[in-house]
């Protein structure tokens, strides 16, 4: 029986689950810490971004199917989508986990399936099973029953890409891990529901690893390019020229440097490996530390700029620099972990009164920047005011203009795009 499903965390990943499901007929009970999030899908509005997702969060809720609470309810299927935030000491925090264990745990009910999909750490799954256990000593789990548990357990990661969630949650395909092969089977019968890609049973810790692999080798391939950016930077050699050339090898794809990594899943997810396997998760550490320091470096460069303009004679306290894309990737609003936000939170310190940023997928600057005397602006005004312009984020908008510098005007172009600019 798969009518009802209870679905834990309405971000990134619960909300268009949700509306997914609510779309084939399912009644879906999304749960939501916060009274505004609830409040807000109610209304059939939606509190994130993402293309598409408010005219499938309009519909859910106005055909009924879909409704927001502060707690769960009894359901078929129970899907946790709760943030697995670091630590400052780069260590996951299950605390999310827990709650939402929990939360659940009273109206749990013999026959059900609970799916975690939170990004996390390898052995959190069964973790979250003995939490289940431990409040509802009256049913049996996979842990002590194997197949005859009463309650099904299974761990699938999401691997949606935002900016194309509502698409990819539909057509990637999915690994799931059950505890044992029935809970896999359930679950598999559960995703059937809506996902078009194959669905591949695998054991829980594997699948666990999966995500995390993913992630860790999408970082580690950012960090060789970013490392190679550097290094041309100091042998004079361009570096996109070289990328391209090496690209034609039919078994070299070298990614693009860029001025860090950000979002909230490649910068942290590797972080999970690293804390659990420390002595042998030496490349991946590496690739992370590689990545954060990329920052500092373009700030370098920028101070560089503000050298080479103070020696040619103007007054270091007159020199107008602009920021160009804020977010932590191409198109998008969300700044979460972005290094281009981190880039100009130090400038604007450092440079008082005279930083200035372009971001088209922002009406108004992030409260981090407002007090900081930043002057938002279009990018033909900063083209037009400023000395030095950094170029952060490979926006549409930025890549389809070809700026005409003048005279003493510098870039710092991170991405490549205006490369081939005086
Ligand atoms: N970046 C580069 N150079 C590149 C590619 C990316 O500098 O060549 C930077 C981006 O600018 C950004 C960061 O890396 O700051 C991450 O961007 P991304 O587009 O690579 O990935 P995310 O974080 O938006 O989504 C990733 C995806 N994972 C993989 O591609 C392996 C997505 O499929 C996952 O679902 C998502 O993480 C997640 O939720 O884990």
């Amino acid at each position: 029986m798969l009518n009802t499903i209870c679905i834990m965390g309405l971000g990134y990943i619960g909300l268009p689950t949700a509306t997914v499901l609510a779309s084939r007929k399912k009644r879906v009970v999304g749960v939501d810490v916060s009274q505004h999030v609830v409040d807000t899908i109610n209304r059939g509005d939606i509190h994130i971004v993402e293309p598409e997702l408010d005219i499938l969060v309009h519909a859910a809720v106005g055909s009924g199917h879909l409704h927001a609470v502060t707690s769960p309810e009894p359901a078929d299927v129970f899907l946790i989508a709760v943030p697995t935030p670091l630590t400052h000491a780069h260590r996951p925090d299950l605390s999310y986990i827990e709650s939402a264990a929990k939360a659940i745990a009273p109206v749990l009910r013999k026959g059900n399936l609970v799916v975690l999909e939170s990004t996390s750490p390898v052995g959190t799954t069964e973790k979250m099973a003995g939490w289940l256990a431990d409040t509802r000593p009256d049913l049996s789990f996979p842990q002590q029953a194997g197949e005859e548990s009463d309650i099904r357990i299974a761990y699938c990661p999401e691997r949606v890409l935002p900016g194309r969630i509502v698409h990819e949650i539909v057509a990637n395909d999915r690994v799931i891990g059950g505890m044992t092969q029935r809970c896999s089977q359930a679950a598999i019968a559960f995703y059937r529901l809506f996902v078009q890609g194959e669905c591949i049973a695998t054991d829980v810790r594997t699948a666990e690893m999966c995500k995390l692999a993913e992630n860790s080798f999408r970082d580690t391939n950012i960090a060789f390019a970013n490392e190679l950016s550097m290094i041309c930077d100091q042998q004079g050699i361009n570096v996109w020229e070289l990328i391209k050339l090496a690209n034609r090898h039919p078994r070299v794809d070298i990614l693009s440097p860029g001025c860090g990594v950000g979002g909230h899943c490649i910068a942290v997810d590797p972080w999970f490996i690293v804390d659990s396997t420390p002595e042998d998760a030496k490349l991946i550490r590496l690739a992370r530390e590689v990545n954060d320091a990329k920052p500092d470096w373009v700030i370098r460069k920028v101070e560089q700029a503000v050298d080479e303009l103070t020696g040619c004679g103007l007054n270091a306290r007159d020199i107008r620099i602009a920021c160009l894309g804020i977010t932590f990737k191409a198109d998008i609003d969300d700044l979460r972990e972005s290094p281009a936000l981190q880039i100009t939170q130090i400038l604007a310190e450092r440079h008082a009164g005279q930083l200035r940023v372009v971001e088209p997928n922002l009406q108004t600057l992030p409260d981090s920047l407002r007090n900081m005397q930043v002057t938002l602006m279009t990018l033909n005004e900063a083209i037009l005011d400023a000395h030095i312009l950094v170029l952060l984020v490979d926006h549409t908008d930025f890549r389809n203009t070809r700026p005409d510098l003048k005279g003493r005007q510098r870039l710092i172009d991170t991405r490549g795009i205006w490369k081939n600019t005086k």
